[in-house]
């Protein structure tokens, strides 16, 4: 059986709709220290965890006899720097947890995500590479890139068979992401259909990685289905799909609500954008285990556009 840390966040949530699809409802047990998400905690097996607790994540596990363990618990980039400490916390002890369950063998598999937060002001920014130079400036990157080294140390020294992903920022409408500095990329949807004006806190020229969560989702279940011997990087794999500006995410709204409008007013958050790469390679990801995205920006947006007008 599956259990899902951190199901009612933005990724966990969509993990947990979409394993319960694949697996059925009954094989993928949901958990989270938050319980205001009411339909998804509603939707199946949920267990009130606080991932910072072995003995909770444990006697979980044992419990529902649990063999994979998606771990999508975190404080993001801007939390983690208003929360530096917390967001060591949470962030390097669910993971120090999860993996000790899977070299005791009280587990089989581990999924861990990792983040685009790992790169710095120092690592080139185009076709930011695999293998380079990473010297992150924000609590989160500093816990994403600790957390890969000993992802890779686990599986390298015991044989824990976990597997890990460089997320890109993400855009999806189920959920919504919380304490993110890509989160811009959500909110202007919300706000386009709101107000037909969104007040970005990045300037129209900040370049990023991005994805769509159907995107996300399908590289997290191809990872986790493809063989150990195709996982050959133990890290984490870089992953991209698209990079754009809030200038041109914009302009792709504008085709829909031609009355859109956008000021720019970047706070705090614009410094952690600087330190992050404009575009991923992504190479070692498709020769491995055939990764490849879908989405482009036109489709987010009629994506985005028709799921929120609906709601
Ligand atoms: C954040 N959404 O903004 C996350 C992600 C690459 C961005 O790590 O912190």
């Amino acid at each position: 059986k599956i259990l899902i840390i951190g199901a009612c966040g933005q990724i966990g949530s969509e993990l947990t709709y979409k394993l319960r699809d694949i697996y059925g409802v009954e094989n993928v047990i949901a958990s989270d220290i938050d319980t205001r998400k009411l339909e998804l905690v509603n939707s199946g097996p949920f267990e009130i965890i606080d991932a910072k607790n072995f003995n909770a994540v444990k006697d979980c596990c044992r419990i529902h006899n649990i063999n994979t363990v998606y771990l999508m618990a975190a404080l993001l980039s801007a939390t983690g720097e208003k929360y530096p400490m917390e967001a060591w916390d949470l962030n390097m002890n669910s993971l120090f947890h999860v993996l000790n369950l899977a070299k005791q063998k009280l587990i089989e598999k581990v999924f861990w995500p990792s983040s685009i937060a790992v790169f710095g002001h120092t690592t080139p920014k185009e076709h930011t590479p695999q293998h380079t130079v990473m010297e992150p400036s924000t609590v989160y990157g500093i816990t994403k890139q600790v957390g890969e080294r000993w992802c890779e140390y686990y599986h390298e020294k015991y044989g824990v068979d976990v597997r890990s992903i460089r997320y890109p920022g993400i855009i999806s409408w189920k959920t919504l992401p919380g304490g993110g500095t890509t989160d811009y990329a959500v909110e202007i949807y919300h706000e386009a259909l709101k107000t037909k004006h969104y007040s970005c806190f990045l300037t129209e020229d900040t370049e990023l990685p991005m994805m769509f969560m159907d995107d996300a989702i399908k590289a997290t279940i191809d990872i986790m289905n493809a063989n150990a011997d195709a996982i050959k990087i133990r890290s984490s794999y870089n992953l991209s799909a698209i990079s754009f500006t809030p200038k041109q995410i914009a302009e792709s709204i504008k085709e829909h609500i031609s009355d859109f409008s956008m000021t720019y007013n970047p706070d705090f958050r614009q410094g952690i954008a600087n330190s992050w790469p404009k575009s991923i390679d992504d190479s070692r990801a498709r020769e491995d285990w055939n990764w490849k995205h879908t989405f482009s920006l036109n489709d987010i947006t009629n994506e985005m556009l028709k799921q929120l007008g609906k709601k």
